[in-house]
């Protein structure tokens, strides 16, 4: 693991030449705006309960007001938080991808399993959500979604007008993941040259084994994340840090790269 500004240069030179980009974020990269990872030790309802034993649906069968809670204070918590810099700068990598090369292929794919839409809020516009959204919730007798804003949550659990509970659209252990998130993901990791997880313990499958798939096209793998995980040690450069420090200064980088600027360390 590495912060070194060399490091950083060369992964901005692959940036800028690459022709397909694949980023694949996780919790990490919303911990700076606030909000609690999974597997770090954390507060409010996150340090009472394992969020591993909460994202199930055995969980939600024995317990649907904890469950509802759970989610409805992730929700408010999202809420009044902001995107942070490694956000912001995703965002306009992808901007800058898409005028490097317009038309084709799309140059860039974000792939996230964040539930939180704070990608979205950044501005980023091409963005996969693998383990779905809590904005969108469902009823479990009927299958109709609502839109979060349009549910009251005054009573917990929520009831649905057909008199079923509803559950956040989300990806709990044992569910399938949507199958238009995989098939965009598998499609953008066949053309990919570069792939970059960010901000993810890269244990939860199917999305931790997506690197393979990246690998097995060709393409270069980078990770970005502050602690070591088990991708650490196999992909082409590793940057130990804050992806809110990291991605901006990645992205400063390319911008020399782009104006002809000799790349200067920082
Ligand atoms: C920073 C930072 C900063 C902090 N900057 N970095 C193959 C092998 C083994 C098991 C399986 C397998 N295939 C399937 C499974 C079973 C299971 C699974 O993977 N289990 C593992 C635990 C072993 N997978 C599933 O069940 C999936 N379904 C499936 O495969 O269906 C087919 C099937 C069905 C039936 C049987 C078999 C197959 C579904 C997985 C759904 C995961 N759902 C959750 C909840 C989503 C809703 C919600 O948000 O509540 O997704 S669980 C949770 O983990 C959530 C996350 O998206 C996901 C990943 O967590 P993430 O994002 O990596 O967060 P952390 O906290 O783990 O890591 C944060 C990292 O950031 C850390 O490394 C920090 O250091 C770092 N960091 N601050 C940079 N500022």
């Amino acid at each position: 693991m590495t912060t070194d500004p060399e490091t950083i240069g060369m992964v901005a030179g692959w940036l800028h030449e690459a022709r397909s980009v694949v980023v694949l974020t996780g919790a990490g990269v919303s911990a700076e705006s606030g909000l609690p990872t999974f597997r770090d030790p954390e507060v409010g309802l996150w340090a009472e309960y394992d969020p591993m034993e909460l994202a199930t649906i055995g969980a939600f069968e024995r317990d649907p007001e904890l469950v509802t809670r759970w989610y409805h204070w992730r929700f408010t918590k999202s809420r009044d938080v902001r995107p942070n810099p490694g956000h912001d700068a995703l965002a306009r990598l992808e901007a800058l991808l898409n005028a490097l090369a317009p038309g084709g292929a799309p140059p860039f794919t974000l792939i996230t399993q964040n539930i939180d839409g704070l990608h979205q809020r950044a501005g980023s516009r091409r963005v996969v959500e693998l383990h779905g959204s809590f904005h969108r919730w469902r009823c479990t007798r009927t299958g109709r979604e609502k839109d979060l804003a349009d549910l009251s949550f005054e009573r917990f659990p929520v009831v649905s007008d057909a008199g079923g509970l509803m559950r956040p659209c989300v990806v709990w252990f044992g569910e399938t993941l949507p199958p238009e998130a995989l098939e965009a993901s598998f499609d953008a990791l066949a053309r990919c040259d570069l792939f970059l997880s960010v901000g993810t313990s890269a244990t939860v499958h199917p999305a931790a084994g997506l690197i393979e798939i990246a690998r097995a096209a060709g393409a270069r793998t980078v990770e970005i994340n502050k602690d070591p995980t088990a991708n650490t040690d196999a992909v082409d450069a590793a940057i130990g840090g804050l992806s809110g420090s990291v991605l901006p200064d990645l992205l400063r980088r390319m911008d020399e790269l782009a104006s002809g600027a000799p790349a200067r360390d920082t």
